[in-house]
């Protein structure tokens, strides 16, 4: 039996990497340093998995900013408009297509980010053209390999399939497939198994987690074909061939066929793929299986017991020399080192496994199935003790919770009235304009603010100054909004730090880490809560910074709140009950705190769920079940208010195509869509399907610190108001400020304002 791993997180256990690529960004640094920096963590990885004893060691699985974007470097998939970048400037041509580019006569934006399957961290997406063809352009996979084995390791490359890697893109013009370009893409593929078979490779890992997804029978005949053409140029390269975040499911058959060394299971995500290839026909003992048997997605403590258990099952059918043991997927979706936490409490933190602990128990349950076990059976002892531990503690379990689930009704999840009918109470109360404005919730979260909260986390401000300080922020925010018009103010969210990790801080049931960083987008990185226990709010969360907003003016402030769905989908949740009733706790919990602002005077609340598309399931014959459960979740929440009260909800980061049933169901009475990066595209799904309830299209892309003028906002506007009813239309960006700094913010929502003005007037004309 061997180990090994599919990839670690880079970022730095200190978050070195984002470090130094910000100061690099901002000429703090130069290339060297940055490169400097880079070569260390990817050396610190190596050694410790040396050290820890794992047999075949990653390589490749580092990057500056992205994986799928190294690819495109690698296969020399580089979009026209960076042409004009000096290809020997590696550097700046890849964080041009990372970031975009303005310098001296160049102006160039970025690429498209997108989630990565049902995980939190975004992907730069390869775009395609019809006939391109690619060629073996960065050399970074050879680098890296070279570099391991002068420290000794002769590793294992990780390169993302040609499969996965055409499906995770897309085609800039019609009339043509991405797949097509398969024929063009295998040539560099085999050019660079060439030039790493000359330095000797035994394995490469290729990824395909489209593996995962329903394939059509041309995306199925294109694995088959990849990996045969490999195989037969290759012979004697050792495949490692990697699936992961769900089952091969339909899928199964054809991989079982394939001529690869080795097939990679998740057993967290489908412990049942394993007895459906045991027993299968087309399962040939010679191809080795690696147990992804260790959770790469989340930070619980392995079970000893269960895993070996399947291990051994496995083992009947198959000799331990066709057999690894692997984590379920790559470490990069889990923080590094739960060693570096000293503030947890005790009892909590010995359930727990970050990504060095993780590799400690691949490496335990290889030892502890061999034959000379002796030694480690404490190991197993100490997992059994914790695991039993976390099952029986008082932390866990809280029976007031436990049975307002169950006697959860279903006019729970409905609010009063109809939406027809809230509609004329909520304009009777709100007597809001038509084209009605307003922001999605946050306003820029500047240096000063961020260093007031790491002051009195430190301990440098009082909670009283600290509270001045935010005070008078919310005031300055709240002057401004009025001043330059707007219909619905929001208090701005100074006082957050994350919109799940705030939320998680003032509930019971959650747990926080100090280094728990994952990467979510290049240098960005979340602090993920740990929900390891029946939920339930202690006290009120926001109403505190709301109702002192509102009480600051007489236009109506909206409340602010992150939803159910949300906050289960980025945190690190529960193993040991359905994700459903997790759900449901969080969405009373929600719910109480609605009813609150509700009575503290607040007319509108909004509930965010920009994360209900990304968890999605990955399989179409799971979609159902999870859409309507989540659905349900937020209804909950949402649905203890009068009907006066409007709720707003706000989406982003989607491809409404597919679910907008149930956005629909959601019965919010209002939501706000990211629209305007596709000049409006994304409304179809919303006019196709004549959405009933009121809706606000994004009228400026917040991602870029460019001022839209009056006019563009004009433009998009008009769209909106050609295919939705006058009277169902909001004016709003397109998600939350945080990310951005007050003067661009302040010049952009002065142009939004006008243009809602205008079209305003033009209404009285036509009159
Ligand atoms: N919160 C969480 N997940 C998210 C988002 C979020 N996933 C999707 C999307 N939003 C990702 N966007 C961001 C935007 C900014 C940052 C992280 C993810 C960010 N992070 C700080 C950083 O890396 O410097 C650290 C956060 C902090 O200072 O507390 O800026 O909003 N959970
Ligand atoms: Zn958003």
């Amino acid at each position: 039996m061997k180990t090994t791993l599919l990839g670690l997180p880079r970022i730095g256990k200190h978050r070195e990497l984002k470090k130094a690529c910000e100061a690099f960004w901002s000429g703090k640094i130069d290339e060297a340093a940055l490169t400097n920096t880079a070569t260390e963590l990817k050396k610190q990885n190596w050694l410790l998995q040396k050290d820890l004893g794992v047999d075949v060691i990653p390589s490749n699985d580092f990057s500056f900013y992205d994986q799928v974007l190294d690819a495109c470097l690698t296969f020399g998939c580089i979009p026209k408009r960076y042409q004009s970048i000096e290809k020997s400037n590696y550097l700046e041509l890849y964080f041009a297509m990372a970031r975009g580019l303005q310098k001296d006569n160049i102006d160039v934006t970025a690429m498209e980010m997108t989630k990565w399957f049902d995980t939190n961290y975004h992907y730069i997406v390869p775009e395609f053209e019809k006939g391109q063809t690619f060629s073996f352009f960065s050399k970074k996979i050879i680098k890296e390999y070279q570099e391991a084995l002068n420290l000794g390791i002769k590793t294992k490359p990780v390169l993302i399939g040609p499969v996965t890697f055409l499906l995770q893109g897309k085609e800039k013009e019609d009339g043509f497939h991405r797949l097509d370009l398969l024929d063009n893409l295998l040539p560099v593929y085999f050019e660079i198994i060439e030039a790493l078979t000359r330095l000797d490779v035994e394995y490469i890992q290729f990824d395909e987690p489209c593996l995962a997804l329903n394939l059509s029978e041309k995306e199925q005949l294109a694995i088959t074909k990849t990996y045969h053409a490999i195989a037969n140029k290759f012979p004697k390269l050792k495949v490692f061939l990697a699936n992961y975040f769900d089952c091969y499911g339909d899928n199964l058959d054809l991989a079982l066929q394939l001529p690869v060394d080795t097939l990679h299971l998740d057993l967290v995500r489908c412990p049942s793929q394993l007895t459906d290839i045991l027993e299968s026909k087309h399962y040939n003992p010679k191809t080795k299986l690696s147990l992804g048997i260790v959770d790469g997605r989340n930070i619980w403590k392995n079970d000893f017991e269960k895993s070996l258990k399947i291990i051994e099952k496995a083992h009947t059918k198959i000799a331990s020399e066709n057999l690894w043991i692997a984590p379920s997927c790559s470490l990069l979706h889990t923080p590094y080192d739960l060693n570096l936490e000293t503030t947890l409490n005790p009892e909590i933190k010995q359930w727990l496994a970050f990504a060095h602990q993780k590799i400690e128990e691949i490496i335990a349950l290889k030892n502890l199935l061999s034959d000379e076990n002796d030694g480690y059976l404490h190991l197993y002892e100490e997992n059994k003790l914790a695991n039993i531990r976390r099952r029986n503690s008082k932390l866990i379990h809280n029976d007031a919770v436990k049975s307002r689930i169950s006697n959860l009704k279903p006019s729970d999840s409905q609010r009063k009235h109809q939406f027809p009918i809230r509609q004329g109470k909520q304009k009777e109360a709100l007597q809001l304009p038509y084209y009605p404005t307003t922001t999605i919730g946050s306003f820029p979260q500047t240096k000063t603010v961020r260093g007031w909260r790491l002051k009195f986390k430190k301990g440098l401000l009082s909670q009283q100054e600290y509270d001045v300080l935010i005070a008078n922020e919310i005031e300055d925010s709240i002057r401004f909004q009025e001043n330059i018009g707007l219909d619905v103010l929001v208090h701005g969210e100074f006082e957050r730090n994350d919109m799940v990790e705030y939320f998680g801080e003032k509930l019971n049931g959650f747990a926080f880490s100090n280094y728990g960083w994952v990467q979510s987008y290049g240098s960005r990185c979340v602090k993920p809560p740990i929900l390891f226990g029946d939920v339930s709010r202690p006290q009120p969360m926001t109403v505190k910074w709301s109702e002192y907003a509102q009480s600051l003016t007489d236009i109506p402030v909206k409340g602010m709140l992150t939803g159910p769905v949300t906050i289960l989908q980025w945190s690190f949740v529960r193993n040991d009950q359905p994700r459903e009733t997790t759900c449901n706790q969080i969405a009373l919990a929600i719910r109480d705190e609605v009813v609150d602002l509700e009575n503290s005077g607040l007319k509108i609340i909004q509930i965010d769920e920009p994360a209900i598309r990304e968890g999605l399931p990955l399989r179409e014959e799971a979609w159902a079940n999870y859409l309507n459960w989540a659905v349900k979740a937020f209804r909950i929440s949402a649905s203890g208010v009068q009907d006066e009260t409007q709720i707003h909800t706000h989406m982003c980061y989607s491809e409404f195509n597919d679910i907008i049933a149930s956005i629909a169901a959601m019965d919010a009475d209002v939501i706000t869509i990211e629209t305007s990066r596709s000049e409006m595209e994304l409304l179809d799904a919303f006019v196709n399907f004549k959405y009933p309830n009121e809706i606000g299209p994004g009228v400026y892309d917040i991602h870029s610190p460019r001022v839209p003028s009056l006019e563009e906002i004009e433009h998009l506007l008009v769209k909106a108001k050609n295919v939705l009813p006058k009277d169902h239309i909001w004016v709003n960006p397109d998600c939350g400020l945080k990310t951005r700094d007050w003067p661009e913010t302040k010049e952009a929502l002065k142009n939004l304002v006008k243009a809602a003005k205008k079209l305003r007037a033009q209404e009285v004309e036509l009159v």
